[in-house]
């Protein structure tokens, strides 16, 4: 199934003078600011996020898995999903892959796919967190650190099979994240462990082609629950910054403990020039992977002030970011969770975009916290909404793309077409 230009006119038009009312009004508002909203827009049209192929299908909990309807059935239909997403808010033009869940038996065939539809390849990922069947070495007790070699040798070897075809498809770059770890106190020498890992990492590293980056992922707990390999963001700067100038730090949202201050995080990363690259998603507990902006859409905002701050600065040392979300569904249709989740992103990025950096300098060097945070504020509560519409009406898309999907009956002709009972691969 495709979603045609046609097909999204007919949308629009329903709602075209409505957008157009709303828009005219916030431009107003934005142009008594000195904002303007054009030049807002473009950011936003030209900001993709993309898409993680293991989100098309229903995710599951740590329990149970409840399947919906027409999920993916083969990696063409993860791009065809995301090719949808992408006709309908313009902003989700990339999609990141899996591999082995999505190892492509037709190079040439994905390819073509994925530019009819206008979509990259963004990172791809290796999976050495589950065996995979006739797997020589189970990766049970770690896989880059393993205190056996022949592991270690099994787990660098996936790697560089990923890059491989990662390179065949046009990607340009690795994400590593590494379940590695130990459940009890005394289980593992994490001296070694780190050693082991790093060695590793290096002989990926080294398997990549030169243009290449790679994202060093991290974790405080889980699956494991006493220790992990890489933790934290400083163990995988650490790394990063010894592995060589094409490694970088890749901050999954869900990945820190409560209450970490992630926006910090981000400055720190990119005052050294090494965050990389960003997971989205949201949680309230641990590595929730909930729909961005569900749970804590301030602190969102928070962490794209940080990024704008970074990216507008010309003497930044940091390379523009791979955006991605990351999630995985349970209870939502994961088409209509995406569609909410890049919204998200679009709007903390665009409040981000208004902040009055000028005065909010002032305020910070006349140590005045009150107007720091009335100009906060001031940018976060303004409704960029009807903003975010009319890049997507500019970029082709729809005015209101969750709106369109469900009057579109997107996920009826899903299942008509590929089944209740879908299977997708990986978790
Ligand atoms: C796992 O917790 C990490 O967030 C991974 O980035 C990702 O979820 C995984 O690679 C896909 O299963
Ligand atoms: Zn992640
Ligand atoms: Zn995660
Ligand atoms: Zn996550």
């Amino acid at each position: 199934m495709r979603i045609t230009t046609d097909q999204i006119q007919t949308q629009n038009d329903k709602t075209l003078p409505q957008h157009r009312e709303s828009f005219d009004h916030l431009r107003l508002i934005l142009e008594r600011k000195n904002i303007d909203s054009q030049q807002v827009i473009d950011k936003i049209k030209n900001f993709q996020v993309a898409i993680p192929s293991w989100a098309l299908g229903t995710g599951g909990t740590r329990f149970a898995r409840f399947a919906g309807g027409g999920e993916p059935r083969s990696l063409k239909e993860k791009i065809d999903d995301v090719g949808m997403l992408h006709a309908l808010n313009g902003g989700s033009g990339a999609i990141s892959l899996h591999i082995p869940w999505d190892i492509p038996s037709d190079v040439d065939a994905v390819k073509s796919h994925a530019a009819a539809l206008g979509l990259a390849f963004d990172a791809v990922n290796s999976n050495t967190f589950q065996d995979q069947e006739n797997q020589g070495h189970s990766y049970k007790f770690g896989s880059l650190c393993h205190t056996d070699s022949r592991a270690r040798r099994q787990a660098i070897d996936h790697n560089l099979e990923v890059i491989h075809y990662g390179k065949e498809l046009g990607s340009k770059s690795l994400t590593v994240w590494l379940a590695d770890g130990s459940s009890f106190p005394g289980q593992m020498n994490f001296r070694k462990a780190l050693q082991r890992t790093f060695d590793a990492l290096k002989e990926i590293y080294q398997g990549m082609p030169e243009d290449w980056k790679m994202f060093v992922e991290y974790k405080p707990y889980e699956p494991y629950f006493y220790h992990t390999v890489i933790q934290d963001w400083g163990t995988s700067h650490l790394l990063a910054s010894q592995l060589g100038e094409r490694a970088f730090t890749l901050v999954d949202l869900g990945h820190h403990l409560p209450n970490t201050n992630i926006e910090q995080i981000v400055a720190t990363l990119m005052m050294q020039g090494k965050l990389g690259g960003f997971h989205f998603n949201d949680s309230k507990y641990g590595d929730d992977d909930l729909t961005v902006g569900a749970l804590k859409p301030y602190q969102l905002f928070l962490i794209f002030n940080e990024l704008v701050e970074g990216m507008e600065d010309p003497s930044s040392p940091n390379p523009t970011p791979a955006w991605m979300i990351d999630a995985s569904h349970n209870l939502k249709d994961p088409l209509e969770d995406l569609l909410q989740s890049v919204e998200a992103i679009q709007l903390a990025y665009a409040q981000a975009l208004i902040i009055d950096r000028i005065k909010l300098e002032e305020a910070r060097e006349t140590n005045d916290p009150a107007w720091a945070q009335e100009i906060l504020q001031e940018a976060y509560r303004t409704d960029l909404r009807p903003l975010i519409a009319e890049a997507r009406l500019q970029a082709g898309a729809a005015i209101k793309p969750f709106g369109a999907y469900r009057s579109l009956k997107v996920r009826d002709q899903l299942i008509k077409e590929r089944g209740l009972k879908t299977m997708a691969t990986g978790l």
